[in-house]
């Protein structure tokens, strides 16, 4: 991390692991395997890579009584507020189908359907983040998926983490299955004989997850691949360095290649940013990860004014943008790209992460230009509604059949013109 001066062409260095040609062949044999053998291949990857032998994959009552006898009250209650927040926020989002007529008797409308099913990917380890799992299940429960299935790679001791479980649980996420990297993604892409197949996957995952995602598209659907966390505060000389930096790090930790960037119009506080990462960072638990982050991926950049700060932040199109400037509302105005805007400096980026209620599933590595937060219409689909009365059909018919006629295909054209020649005659047996 540096202090530059922000010039008219700043590249950010962002990184997004696009995986090796060697795991990219053994991601597409995991999922050849599990397509042609299902849960016999399914047991052998599990046995391979979690090294854990697992008869029965599904997650049983028992397993999750136990493991609610580990998360004490307290953390279920965040949880459960945390999911309140999240729930009400989404349930903002929901569409609702619309139908519209118009003079001659035409009905127009879009029907909104819910996926049937939806697999969620759930890391294991240190990265199986409760957080992530509220983020995915609750827009597809407020959507009205009527299927949720979780995966995630078992411990050695062939349980999922605790957290996990007591997590689903307040969901009322009820089919979960001990199965993770390439050969979940394979069983919820294809379906074994045990687990039906689902027609979507979300979720984050390791570099074999996200192959196997990007392997099965088409045949499901995806979120997206996201890259690592990154944060960009824009500031001026209202802001203040030590909840920047701290800011600054909380994305840092998540990734090494995470990147946190800091464009301000104040030489001032950009100093006082670099002082106070470099401090903050001594006594962090996860310093490796995050002091890597901030050095190969992280910049500070002065700014000659707010307009020039400005147009930079809309440049980087950045996953989360933190508005650190006296008049936050302002700016936000002016904001172009961004998976989401951070007002004001008690806005920080993990209240989004963790309790607001808007979704931390966010576009990442500038793709922020074109894509949105995960929502809850992810999870549905459109089916268009077409009702043409007799007297559209007579009035519109040969327009139609003409614009076939364009096209070279008569049949199209017939279709219609026969219409117009019995129409009358069935409207009047009526
Ligand atoms: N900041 C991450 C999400 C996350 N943070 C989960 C903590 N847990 C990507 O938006
Ligand atoms: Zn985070």
């Amino acid at each position: 991390m540096k202090i530059i001066p922000l010039t008219k062409d700043i590249t950010l260095k962002r990184s997004i692991d696009q995986g090796t040609s060697a795991q990219r062949a053994s991601v597409l044999s995991i999922l050849e395997d599990v397509r042609e053998n299902g849960d016999t291949a399914v047991q052998k990857y599990t046995e391979k890579f979690d090294e854990v032998a697992l008869a029965d994959a599904k997650v049983t009552e028992e397993e999750i009584h136990d493991a609610e006898k580990n998360v004490d009250d307290e953390t279920r209650a965040i949880i459960r507020e945390a999911i309140a927040n999240i729930r009400d926020f989404h349930e903002r989002q929901r569409q609702e189908t619309w139908i519209t007529t118009k003079p001659d008797g035409t009905i127009l409308g879009q029907k909104i359907t819910p996926l049937e099913a939806v697999g969620v990917y759930v890391p294991g380890g240190r990265a199986a983040y409760p957080s992530s799992i509220l983020m995915n299940v609750i827009p597809a429960q407020v959507a009205g998926v009527e299927r949720i299935v979780m995966v995630s790679p078992p411990q050695k001791n062939g349980r999922l983490e605790d957290i996990v479980l007591v997590t689903a649980r307040e969901l009322g996420v009820e089919e979960i299955y001990k199965v993770g990297g390439a050969q979940a993604v394979g069983t919820l892409a294809y379906g074994t004989e045990t687990i039906a197949p689902v027609d979507k996957i979300t979720g984050p995952g390791n570099i074999f997850v996200a192959l196997a995602k990007q392997l099965v598209y088409g045949t499901v659907d995806i979120d997206m691949i996201a890259g690592p966390s990154e944060v960009v505060v824009l500031a001026d000389a209202s802001g203040h360095g030590d909840y920047i930096a701290a800011d600054l790090l909380s994305q840092a930790e998540h990734d090494p290649m995470s990147s946190a960037i800091l464009v301000t119009t104040s030489q001032d506080v950009a100093e006082e940013t670099l002082k106070e990462v470099e401090q903050q960072l001594e006594t962090l638990p996860k310093k490796d990860i995050a002091e890597a982050a901030i050095r190969d991926f992280s910049n500070i950049y002065v700014a000659d004014n707010l307009a020039q700060a400005i147009a930079a932040v809309n440049e980087l199109a950045a996953e989360h943008l933190e508005l650190h400037v006296a008049k936050p509302w302002d700016v936000m105005g002016k904001i172009k790209h961004a998976g989401a805007i951070f007002i004001g400096e008690n806005s920080s980026e993990p209240i989004g992460d963790y309790f607001a209620g808007p979704n931390h599933v966010l576009p990442t590595n500038g793709t922020a230009r074109f894509s949105s937060p995960l929502n809850v219409e992810d999870f549905t689909k459109k089916s268009s509604i077409i009702a043409y009365s007799e007297q559209a059909m007579i009035e519109n018919g040969e327009k139609v059949a003409a614009f076939a006629r364009l096209e070279n295909l008569e049949a199209h054209a017939r279709a219609v013109e026969i219409r117009l020649e019995k129409g009358a005659l069935y409207g009047k047996e009526n």
